[in-house]
């Protein structure tokens, strides 16, 4: 087992196991943060020791959820910036990353945000399904240039994510109209985008989101209502660019039936997956902090980004 990891790496692993820390920005910017807490607080005789146990450190963190790319990629940005001859330099180099890296985020997020905003017209309806902080950066641009914005929102089950949707919007003052997810075809008809985040783009320009986005954006289509992607380029998957695909997270079935339910159905299976795979040609645009794209063109962008293929500074 990994010794000498500090308490702040093993409850940030931890909070974003059991989704108290989730969506794919809040979980790379709590990953950029303990590794810089790690680096405060790692005892170690020499540089080797010092990278040893930050590699660690990436290790665990990494292996939390297998989703949501921006996790890796948070890593990525900050071990792979560790550098130095001496146990002070490292450690400096690994907290400077680590706020570089959250200060990006944050205003990458609002790049985005006055980006996709400028898609959203006065008046406009919106249909959200889970909660992105990077699709509702969009929302509160469009509202703070003054547009008037009216969201549909739906519940997302199992987890309800739909409901921290409703209350952030509601604080920046859109009326909203809560759905359970079925009813989403349905309320299309009233709705002029739909706008979800993403949790990785492959290279092919499929978007992973919260399960349910990829019917969502199917019936979208058919209705003619364009769907919207709000993601910062954290969220493109180096690793498809070498024909690797995106691991779908499994959860457990806790989350789906209680154990009394699960008492009285007997002897059956339940299935959990957390993401699903949106096609490209079900989306309309990908909008990111470098501009908006057609999703077919993301690989341009991650080419640019990361280079012909990922790095992993966590492995030994
Ligand atoms: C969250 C989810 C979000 C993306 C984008 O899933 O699917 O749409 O992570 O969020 P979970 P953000 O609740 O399982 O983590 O824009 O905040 O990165």
């Amino acid at each position: 087992a990994d010794t000498d990891l500090s308490e702040s790496v093993e409850e940030t692993a931890e909070a974003i196991a059991t989704m108290e820390t989730r969506g794919a920005a809040t979980i790379a910017d709590a990953a950029a943060v303990a590794l810089a807490e790690q680096a405060r607080a790692v005892d170690a005789a020499d540089p080797e020791e010092f990278r040893a146990t930050m590699r660690a450190a990436g290790r665990r963190l990494y292996d939390t959820r297998p989703t949501a790319v921006s996790l890796p990629n948070s890593l990525r940005y900050v071990l792979g910036r560790m550098e130095g001859d001496t146990v002070g330099q490292l450690r400096s180099s690994v907290t400077t990353a680590a706020a570089d890296f959250s200060r990006r985020l944050e205003t990458a997020q609002d790049e985005l945000g006055r980006i996709g905003a400028n898609r959203l017209r006065d008046g406009d309806t919106i249909m959200t399904h889970c909660h992105s902080t990077d699709a509702l950066s969009c929302v509160r641009a469009a509202v703070e240039q003054g547009k008037e914005i009216s969201a549909i929102v739906k519940e997302t089950r199992p987890r309800r994510q739909g409901h921290i949707t409703a209350t952030e919007l509601r604080k920046m003052g859109v009326p909203v109209v809560l759905i359970v997810d079925s009813a989403a075809r349905r309320y299309l008809d009233e709705t002029d985008h739909v706008l979800v985040g993403a949790d990785a783009i492959a290279a092919d320009g499929s978007v992973i989101n919260k399960i349910g986005t990829s019917g969502l954006a199917v019936n979208a289509r058919e209705r003619g209502v364009p769907i919207m992607v709000a993601a910062q380029t954290i969220k493109l998957h180096p690793d498809t660019l070498t024909g690797h695909t995106v691991e779908i997270e499994m959860r457990e079935e806790e989350e789906v039936i209680s154990a009394d339910e699960r008492a009285e159905l007997g002897d059956l299976t339940v299935e959990n997956p957390a993401f699903d795979v949106t096609p490209p040609r079900y989306l309309d645009a990908i909008v990111t902090e470098s501009g908006q794209f057609p999703p077919e063109s993301v690989v341009t962008l991650m080419r640019e980004l990361f280079g012909e293929s990922a790095t992993r500074p966590w492995e030994e």
